[in-house]
């Protein structure tokens, strides 16, 4: 029997471009909509709620009453376990459905959306699910005549805004641990890919989640996102996106009510390949692999490799022959190893700084082309430049697209200096089979994460974050539980 091909399951999908306010799909207030573009040929999805300050109004009033009247928080932590669990289990049961809808959204290819995005949001929120009930308070060792205890308690209302890479995991990273703390949540997706989280609202309601717990706001960032950084009743702001926008998240929180503000900022990650190298196959394979995986538009991609002079010539060689294999294809073509980029102003950036690495004097190795799809859409050549400085804008500024910069080096001091010297601190690796080198260098790396030998460690058990303007916090593992908790003490007189 035929399956049906994603092309016709996309030409069957009905959109539901609704806000998701008090446990229901509505349009904004305002009754303003925004046209949902596919990156894949341009065609239109449907019509999305515009929402503004006024839905904001209103989805901050439900989550506060639902918060104050503790129909989330005053469940059992074994309640809240099932309802989280059931969420997770009713997310791979539409996961199709879902990777279809993050892949006409934002272009990445449908093997992915299956294959890592339905998997690890359903596992982020299992995950903070099965926490909720194995976490223990404390009772602090004071004097025999008092009883001091130790409580986490929920922030409260926590807004959640996300950008358009990773809509769906981003998501699960800030929703999956401020609702596992009994926090009412108010999700704002990035205006480029709506759909998934408008998706998870409905889902998360028929899980068990209460009307007013999670409230999902589709919006341009500068009019719902700024209402929500803004507000006097939003007790806490998780934002990931770019570090431009993290600024002034910060500064709306200071503007506001002081209330709590965590970034998930941009990164320009250096992986250093050392001529002691233990696999010189698995480095390339990683590099390479690492860096069109979400054509580029990954906040940790190694967008910077150094590799050791006396292996260069090997290296490259080796690289090279794998550029074929990411070619940009149609992302709903379960082969495409490398989609669209998200949308006409990403590629003109991407294709901006491609311009900025000739003119710079790099040397283009392989790429530097947009290429036009069978019916429109936005797609790039996976771009290859050597001989590449630390001066130029290719090895400076995040790019957030299918482009590498080769630099060399020959003393391995200077080229851990080199990877330091931006302003970010996200990401970065080093291989060499030489673990006292290994360590003492990951040491020295200025960065949330250092990987050795391999740059594709994940799990949820890890903290994720950056240095420097790469961020503040960190999501994922319980570390992020700190985010979207109070610590209290309680003194209690003993005879
Ligand atoms: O970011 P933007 P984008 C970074 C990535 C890159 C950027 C790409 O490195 O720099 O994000 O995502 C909303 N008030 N990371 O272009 O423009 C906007 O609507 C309130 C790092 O989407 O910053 C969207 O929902 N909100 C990360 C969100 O902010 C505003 C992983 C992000 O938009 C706003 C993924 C405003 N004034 C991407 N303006 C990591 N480090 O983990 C915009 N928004």
């Amino acid at each position: 029997m035929m399956t049906t091909s994603w092309h016709e399951r996309a030409a069957a999908l009905q959109i539901d471009g609704r806000a998701f306010i008090d446990g229901q799909r509505v349009w904004a207030r305002s009754e303003q909509q925004f046209e949902n573009l596919s990156p894949i040929d341009g065609r239109k999805l449907g019509m999305v709620a515009r929402c503004d300050a006024a839905d904001a109004n209103a989805a901050v009033a439900s989550a506060r009453l639902a918060f104050e009247e503790r129909s989330w928080a005053g469940k059992s932590p074994a309640q809240r376990k099932r309802v989280l669990i059931k969420f997770a289990d009713l997310i791979q049961k539409y996961g199709p459905e879902l990777a279809l809808l993050e892949t006409l959204d934002m272009g990445k290819p449908i093997k992915y959306s299956q294959s890592v995005d339905v998997g690890a949001t359903a596992n982020c929120i299992r995950w903070y699910g099965e926490a909720i009930d194995k976490i223990y308070d404390e009772i602090a060792p004071t004097a025999a005549n008092s009883l001091a205890l130790i409580t986490r308690e929920p922030v409260g209302v926590v807004a959640a805004i996300v950008p358009w890479n990773y809509p769906m995991i981003m998501a699960a990273w800030k929703i999956a641990p401020a609702l596992a703390a009994g926090n009412s949540v108010i999700l704002k997706p990035s205006e480029k890919s709506p759909l998934t989280a408008l998706r998870l609202a409905d889902i998360a309601l028929e899980a068990g989640i209460p009307a007013g717990v999670f409230n999902v706001l589709p919006g341009y960032g500068h009019e719902v996102g700024a209402a929500l950084a803004l507000h006097m009743d939003v007790d806490c702001i998780g934002f990931t996106g770019s570090t431009r926008v993290g600024k002034q998240i910060l500064q709306m929180a200071g503007q506001s009510n002081l209330k709590r503000a965590w970034t998930e900022l941009g990164g320009k990650s250096a992986n250093i390949v050392c001529a002691d190298c233990p696999d010189l196959d698995a480095a390339v394979a990683s590099a390479i692999g690492s860096i069109y995986f979400n054509q580029g538009e990954s906040c940790n991609a190694p967008s910077r490799l150094f590799v050791e002079a006396s292996i260069k010539d090997r290296f490259i060689e080796k690289a090279l022959a794998m550029m074929p294999k990411f070619q940009p294809g149609d992302p709903l073509d379960a082969n495409t190893v490398m989609g669209a980029i998200v949308d006409a102003t990403q590629l003109k950036t991407v294709m901006g700084y491609i311009e900025s690495g000739h003119s710079d004097g790099a040397r283009l190795l392989w790429g530097g082309r947009q290429v036009d799809g069978e019916s429109g859409g936005y797609y790039i050549e996976p771009t290859l430049f050597d001989q590449v400085d630390s001066t130029m804008t290719i090895a400076r500024e995040e790019i957030f697209g299918p482009v590498l910069s080769v630099l060399s080096f020959t003393d391995l001091k200077e080229a851990v200096k080199q990877a330091n010297a931006t302003s970010y601190g996200l990401q970065a690796a080093v291989w060499t089979s030489d673990i006292s080198k290994a360590i003492q260098t990951a040491r020295a790396l200025r960065a949330g994460t250092v990987h050795v030998n391999q740059y594709d460690g994940d799990d949820i058990t890890v903290p994720f974050g950056g240095y420097k303007q790469s961020g503040n916090g960190r999501d994922k593992s319980l570390h992020a539980f700190d985010k979207y908790t109070e610590l209290k003490t309680t003194w209690i007189q003993i005879g």
